[in-house]
């Protein structure tokens, strides 16, 4: 058994941090305050207590150094966007795609439910950064919580402990953060977010992207409302670099929804044929972008690590991945082997004889149920990829060539199309459609609108947000091109027509020579479009050569119903819709 926690003594004497901590304690009453400062010494030993509490196994640490595994309660295992709000102090502000209480009345409803509810526990406090520390770009965020769990992956997915509380100093702007598990009841589960008082609450829920509030809350929800206020952009988006052979470097953010394989394009490997070139990983989920001196948009990624998917994740699908999560991870909801390894359906090799699934009952290859939730995760540290870009940490971030939008789409969308200009490309963003995945409770596989892959995130009025990408335009000389791409488009006998994977590489130097003016493209009514031949195929298998071309045609019948389904968010926004999206509505179908 490890020692009790010391008692800890404030890390900062900002009178302004100082004050909500009190008030915060007397509202939750904890039994104890832990102020966090990060160090390894203070990972191991709340690490022990999380092992001692049965919040975490450690798991066979020959096989996997540092890595350790949680099961959450089965009622909680995803983002719940029917507990999600935005309380400006006007619905209207809000926007018709969000949930909106008045600030004043949900205060009211979430300190009565937090009232008391750390007795018996611990309050941490818990300092971070997101944003390379020194960055003019960075915010800091203080969240405080009575989940170890929480502790422990806050430390992997951003930078936390004493950097931040240097960056604060005695007087900084912070972002304020509250969360309790309470009980873990679905009923009293509410992720709020205050953009006028840049602060969140979080009760009831111990999954990741409901409680690590530097993530979703802080960097999206927030993070778009400061960035239309202080113009710049918090996109849901990976950042990834392009070398060539030649030493040039290019780089991309693009935004896909939830559980669309974002990490694994960001990791992506190119195919052999591809001898010289490389990608580099600078983000795999959020980007933060603002116009830099030079007219450029520039890009950091505000986290330290990523919280991925795990199913599916393979040697083949996403090497890199595989190495991240090798060593210092935290995994949830995977299925735990004898031996102390993890499993999940997609891993390599065959399945283990016997398992305890993520519910932590016994698990067979005959068992109907899967092992691992579809939804199941890793925390890793970025430094552990071997594909990171060392311009991750870089304080004035990466000048940004090529913005893409891509969704999961079965039909309809093409794998590659470049938009004719910026408010083109703004209107492709705001139409994105995608189908639904296990990340956020839902109906799996519907097609719903997904502008920007944004709806679960935007902090604001969607329209407004719209307005502020088209305003964004006029603060850059030099744009970014925009790009739409579709990795799941499916032949008529339900297997995809693309391979995906590595070799969606071929698509993104397609992208990466239409920025620098080096390939061709005809004018179809969608936008700027490779000709087959224009796709580089050498090495590609001859049924994905069979099938590029079908891969990247249009069907006029499709895109006319396609046309129509857009309207549907359209109407729920109309009153606050830039016309300009509706002009661009009216010469697509012109076009058609
Ligand atoms: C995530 C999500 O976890 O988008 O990144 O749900
Ligand atoms: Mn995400």
């Amino acid at each position: 058994m490890s020692a009790p926690a010391p008692a800890s003594a404030p890390r900062t004497d900002h009178p302004g941090v100082i004050a909500w901590v009190d008030e915060m304690a007397r509202l939750c009453l904890p039994d104890r305050i832990h102020w966090c400062d990060g160090s390894e010494e203070e990972k191991e030993r709340l690490t022990q207590q999380a092992v001692d509490a049965k919040i975490l196994i450690r798991l066979n640490q020959e096989k996997l150094p540092g890595c350790y595994y949680h099961r959450s309660n089965p009622n909680d295992v995803a983002r719940v966007e029917e507990c999600t709000y935005i309380c400006t102090r006007t619905r209207d502000e809000a926007g018709p795609t969000n949930n909106w209480m008045a600030p004043a009345d949900m205060y009211r409803k979430l300190y009565d439910l937090c009232h008391g509810a750390m007795k018996g526990r611990t309050m941490y406090v818990v300092p971070y950064l997101m944003g390379p520390p020194g960055s003019p770009m960075t915010k800091i965020g203080l969240e405080l919580t009575d989940s170890l769990y929480v502790v422990l992956s806050m430390r992997i997915m951003t930078r936390m402990g004493q950097v931040a509380w240097d960056q604060l100093g005695s007087g900084g702007t912070y972002t304020k953060g509250l969360h309790s598990m309470l009980d873990v009841n679905p009923g009293r589960r509410f992720i709020t977010h205050f953009p006028q008082d840049n602060a969140i609450i979080s009760v009831g829920s111990n999954y990741g992207g409901n409680v690590l509030l530097g993530k979703k809350c802080l960097a999206l929800r927030l993070g778009s409302y400061l960035g239309r206020d202080e113009g710049w952009m918090a996109e849901h988006m990976l950042i990834l670099g392009v070398e060539s052979p030649h030493g040039e470097k290019t780089y991309v953010a693009a935004a896909f929804p939830s559980s669309c394989g974002k990490t694994n394009f960001a990791m992506l490997i190119p195919p052999k044929q591809f001898s010289g070139w490389k990608i580099t990983t600078v983000g795999d989920d959020i980007a933060w972008m603002k116009p830099g001196p030079d007219g450029r948009l520039r890009a950091i990624n505000p986290e330290a690590g990523y919280f991925g998917v795990v199913p599916g994740t393979n040697s083949k699908s996403n090497p890199n991945a595989m190495q991240a999560m090798s060593r210092d991870t935290i995994y949830t909801n995977v299925a735990l082997t004898p031996d102390g390894d993890v499993w999940w359906e997609g891993k390599d090799g065959e399945p283990p004889k016997e398992c305890l699934d993520w519910k932590g009952n016994p698990w067979t290859p005959a068992s109907n149920e899967k092992a691992a939730h579809p939804n199941s995760r890793f925390a890793a540290p970025m430094a552990n990829n071997p594909a990171l870009a060392p311009e991750a940490n870089d304080p004035d971030g990466v000048p940004i060539s090529a913005l893409i939008f891509g969704g999961r789409r079965a039909t309809t969308l093409p794998l590659v199309f470049q938009a004719f200009n910026w408010i083109h490309g703004v209107y492709v963003g705001a139409t994105m459609g995608s189908e639904m995945t296990a990340a956020a409770a839902g109906t799996l596989g519907q097609v719903r609108r997904d502008p920007m892959a944004m709806l679960p995130f935007c902090g604001y009025n969607m329209g407004d947000y719209f307005a502020h990408w088209l305003k964004m335009r006029k603060l850059l000389k030099n744009p970014p091109k925009i790009f739409s791409v579709n990795w799941f488009r499916k032949a008529k006998d339900g297997s995809f027509l693309w391979p995906g994977y590595g070799e969606n590489m071929r698509v993104l130097k397609w992208i990466v020579d239409r920025c620098r003016g080096r390939v061709p493209a005809y004018e179809s009514p969608l936008g700027w479009m490779p000709d087959p031949s224009d796709i580089d195929s050498t090495g590609l298998s001859d049924t994905d050569r069979t099938n590029l071309p079908e891969a990247l045609s249009l069907n006029f019948e499709e895109w006319k119903r396609e046309v129509l389904l857009q309207d549907e968010l359209f109407f729920r926004l109309y009153s606050d819709l830039p016309k300009e999206l509706l002009f661009q509505r009216e010469l697509l179908i012109s076009r058609l």
